[in-house]
């Protein structure tokens, strides 16, 4: 590839250059390898965002685009906003990086302490990421290591859950359980076991919040505890509420009981709130919301805004100080990324944690929780509903699949949402899931569920 010569004194090319609104031609597209898309599929008939603000992406067609999904689970704050432009564009011109190895700068004190004072009380200690995979990965890492730390070496088991999503690593996919993620690449990491979901349609379909049937699954931790004895047992990873399987609710009085036997058998206990983190179902994180404090918790997405890559894993003072004893000068962790507290990011997240905190959108989730959920199960009786799930600011409508074809029928919502519709969806399977920004109003949710249902309508 040649270098392109946007140069700097000519505002024209610059734009032309480095700004999403100059339209990519499908011959141009073969090169980027797009994640998690149907390339080929995706390159016929492309579907380009230029801009966005507040509720709405711009296309490159110039038609403004409701946003059901935050981006992707993550800009909770809405798009563009001003504060963290400023932000950003002010740290990257200070200071554009700094190294976290064995040096520092001010920022990721200042964020580490404003992610300590919102996270539950016993959790007081934060490791920088770059994203929710990465974060995933360190908190596995970290809870194997602690057990090694107190003298406890043998606990090295990782349990995880039918269906969950923890990003892409092979940590995270290893204790992941979407067979897509894990079968085409190996053998995945030993010593994993899993617990079954709790997706049950037939005893709790179009439950309104959490589900009533199946709290008895947690015992299934009981069950592998038998199996495998407490003593190699490191930790237990779940969603709060899984997101990308295509959201799956926690029965009622499920997390609390799964606190109380990892209590009991001395296992650690990671909540990933990769999703249900920063107000998604109100409160900061889910552990609040759900009365339920982990050991460990992952975040990124929100953390800031979508704006910045940007991850971590918030620890317990329990965690955190089985690893602070020892000669001082030993390091404590042998862990950490090049960007771990990158300076940009962490401005992206003080200015992302002002916008919460002064508009108070943690509480958004619970004041609109209700006129969500009744907006969305308006949309029972619609062809092909077969569920429809909802906690806070997060919806599924789950559709019976085509014979042959998982999938394909919430595709073409998707793609009639999108290009006839200006509504943004995510489909996972046969599930249309949803997560607007918390900025959302009730407006805004009108229209959001018109417009699907209208799509669903048209969809056979
Ligand atoms: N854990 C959870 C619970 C997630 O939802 C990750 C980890 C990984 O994060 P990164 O930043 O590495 O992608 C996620 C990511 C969807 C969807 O539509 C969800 C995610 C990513 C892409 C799509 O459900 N979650």
């Amino acid at each position: 590839m040649a270098a392109s010569s946007a140069s700097e004194g000519s505002p024209g090319s610059f734009a032309a250059h480095y700004s999403a609104a100059a339209t990519a031609q499908p011959e141009q597209m073969d090169a980027f390898w797009m994640p998690f898309t149907a390339n080929r599929q995706f390159k016929h008939r492309p579907r380009l965002l230029a801009s966005a603000k507040g509720m709405y992406y711009r296309s490159v067609d110039g038609r403004d685009i409701l946003d059901g999904t935050g981006g992707l689970w993550c800009c909770n704050a809405g798009h563009g906003r001003q504060r963290i432009i400023d932000a950003v564009s002010q740290q990257i011109a200070t200071m554009d990086f700094a190294p976290t190895f064995q040096m520092a700068h001010p920022l990721p004190f200042k964020v580490a302490e404003r992610l300590a004072a919102i996270a539950p009380d016993s959790i007081n200690h934060v490791f920088f990421t770059n994203s929710g995979s990465e974060s995933v990965d360190t908190a596995l890492k970290i809870a194997i290591a602690y057990h090694r730390a107190r003298g406890d070496a043998a606990r090295t088991r990782l349990i995880g859950r039918e269906k969950g999503y923890h990003g892409v690593g092979f940590g995270g996919i290893s204790v992941g359980g979407l067979p897509n993620n894990r079968k085409f690449f190996g053998a995945l990491l030993p010593g994993v076991d899993h617990l079954r979901h709790t997706l049950d349609i037939p005893r709790n379909a179009f439950s309104r919040g959490l589900p009533a049937h199946g709290l008895e699954l947690v015992e299934d931790l009981e069950r592998l505890v038998l199996l495998h004895d407490a003593s190699t047992i490191a930790a237990v990873i779940v969603e709060p509420i899984a997101g990308s399987a295509g959201v799956i609710l926690p029965p009622d009085g499920y997390l609390k009981r799964l606190r109380e036997i990892c209590d009991k058998h001395g296992i650690l206990l990671i909540f990933d709130e990769v999703i249900t983190g920063f107000g998604r179902i109100g409160n900061a994180f889910a552990a609040q919301r759900f009365g339920v404090t982990p050991d460990l918790m992952t975040v990124a997405k929100g953390l800031s805004n979508g704006s910045i890559p940007m991850g971590a894993v918030l620890a317990s003072d329990k965690v955190h100080d089985a690893f602070m004893h020892g000669p001082e000068g030993v390091i404590e962790l042998f862990h950490g990324y090049t960007y771990s507290g990158h300076p940009v990011a962490c401005a992206a997240a003080l200015a992302t944690l002002d916008i919460y905190q002064e508009e108070k959108l943690f509480d958004r989730a619970i004041e609109l929780g209700q006129y969500w959920e009744d907006a969305i199960h308006a949309l029972k009786g619609l062809p092909n509903v077969i569920d429809i799930r909802n906690f806070g600011l997060i919806g599924a409508i789950e559709l019976s699949s085509r014979p042959g074809a998982v999938g394909a029928r919430a595709y073409e919502v998707f793609t009639r949402c999108f290009h006839d519709k200006d509504v943004l969806i995510r489909t996972t399977g046969d599930v249309i899931a949803l997560s607007p920004p918390l900025i959302i109003e009730k407006s805004h949710i009108d229209q959001l569920f018109e417009r699907i249902a209208e799509a669903m309508r048209e969809t056979a």
